[in-house]
């Protein structure tokens, strides 16, 4: 008899029964790499391990040491565990991203743009993955590649993807992976994506993941790579006014690469590294180079024309920059103790920045999703927020054009 579920890490598991010899049973796997403990105990005789995947067809047999090792090693690191519970430093470390293919419109790629080939799976909530969605936008990519975005709840196991019982994570294609990408039928997590390409797999699973529908790829996980090839490999494909759009321009593109390596490392990971400390050190640290980071970027901004960062002209440096700026005030101020100031009554010039990316281009505002962002950041970082008790405010998540917070409201009004 088979009896078919999860297990405790998520996986599809399908227990066989065999009648004939009472103390024996397998476990088929539909993925792997590593097991709960209780498995390993429950799996000691004959254990068949097997994925479901059209790229994985093989079996594997593996012996339980290495059950073991594998749950140790799954109980040693916890998804859930920002910074290492024994790392002294108390800093959190971004892992390097896994995949790292492109799309390129070079001869003989081996994942050439196409039109509806390849899939993006995205959190609204996470500011890496929505770099992709508005880049997408801008492009006038919608028709070229499809995307879906996952329920908004970071737990145990990952990312999951929302299915009809879920009525609290509204947005434009949230729902389950099989109702976007065919061959994805049945997956609960995006980790179950990561699997089936790679059962080894031992990174995190991460947001964006660019799929090639065609081969059943993962193409990336780097949103900064993704974002630069959707600016410029369907160029070919697109009509001339989303061609005229370059967000990587040839002169510009040391002063783009040169303010991203600051951006990225103090800003756009520096509220994560601000939020995620364990150490007071560690905090306080990050946070004052966080703030420098902010006041350099009001300056520039401050003293140059706009309403994009190199004047006219809209780059990646505006997109990189916002999903992180979008997100301030609403959470990284109370959620990640980035509180010297806040944008709206701090940074003038970043806030009239911003609020032109928003309220005037539907590619930043339609990809926005203040109830997938304030919901994701305090209710699954229970390290931080134990209860997981959303705060209502700021009212509004972002003010509109042209008005400002009451104090500057007030000196305007009267006259100073
Ligand atoms: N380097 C990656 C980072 C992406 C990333 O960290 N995404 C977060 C969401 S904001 C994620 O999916 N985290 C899940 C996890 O680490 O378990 C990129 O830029 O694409």
């Amino acid at each position: 008899m088979n009896i078919r579920g999860t297990n405790l890490l998520g996986r599809f598991i399908t227990i066989k029964t065999k009648p004939l010899q009472p103390s024996s049973f397998s476990v088929r796997f539909q993925s792997i790499p590593t097991f709960s403990p209780s498995f390993t105990r429950a799996s000691s005789s004959t254990t068949t391990i097997t994925t479901p995947f059209k790229h994985h067809q093989h079996h594997h047999l593996i012996p339980s040491r290495k059950f073991t090792m594998a749950a140790a090693q799954q109980e040693e690191q916890k998804i859930t565990d920002w910074v290492k519970p024994k790392d002294p430093t108390g800093e959190f470390k971004r892992q390097q991203s896994s995949f790292r293919n492109f799309i390129s419109r070079e001869p003989g790629a081996e994942f050439p743009p196409e039109k509806g080939r390849y899939h993006l799976y995205v959190s609204y909530a996470c500011p890496w993955a929505t770099r992709t969605l508005i880049a997408r936008k801008l492009k006038g990519l919608e028709d070229f590649i499809t995307f879906s975005a996952v329920h908004w709840h970071l737990g145990a196991q990952g990312w999951r993807f929302s299915t009809s019982d879920d009525t609290d994570a509204e947005g434009e294609n949230v729902g389950p992976a099989g109702s976007f990408v065919k061959e994805h039928e049945g997956f609960t997590h995006l980790r179950h994506v990561y699997f089936s390409v790679d059962p080894e797999y031992q990174g995190r699973f991460t947001v964006p993941v660019l799929w090639d529908k065609k081969q059943g790829k993962l193409v990336s996980n780097e949103s900064s790579e993704i974002l630069r090839m959707l600016g410029t490999e369907f160029d070919d494909l697109i009509e001339e006014k989303y061609r005229g759009l370059d967000l990587y321009p040839e002169d510009l593109r040391k002063e783009i690469e040169a303010t991203h390596d600051w951006q990225y490392d103090l800003i756009n990971n520096g509220v994560y590294k601000s939020g995620f400390a364990t150490t007071q050190e560690a905090y306080e640290r990050n946070v004052k180079a966080l703030f420098e980071a902010l006041d350099r970027t009001e300056e520039h901004l401050k003293t140059h024309k706009g309403p994009y960062w190199f004047g006219d002209r809209l780059t990646e440096v505006d997109i990189r920059l916002f999903v992180t700026i979008i997100r301030f005030d609403p959470v990284y101020v109370q959620h990640f103790k980035c509180n010297f100031r806040d944008i709206r009554s701090g940074y003038p010039a970043i806030h009239t920045w911003m609020r032109n990316l928003y309220w005037n281009h539907a590619a930043f505002k339609d990809t926005t999703n203040f109830l997938h962002i304030k919901n994701h950041y305090t209710k699954s970082h229970t390290q931080i927020n134990p209860l997981s008790i959303t705060p209502l405010g700021p009212v509004p998540d972002i003010l509109p054009l042209g008005e400002g917070v009451p104090a500057v409201e007030y000196v305007k009004g009267h006259g100073y």
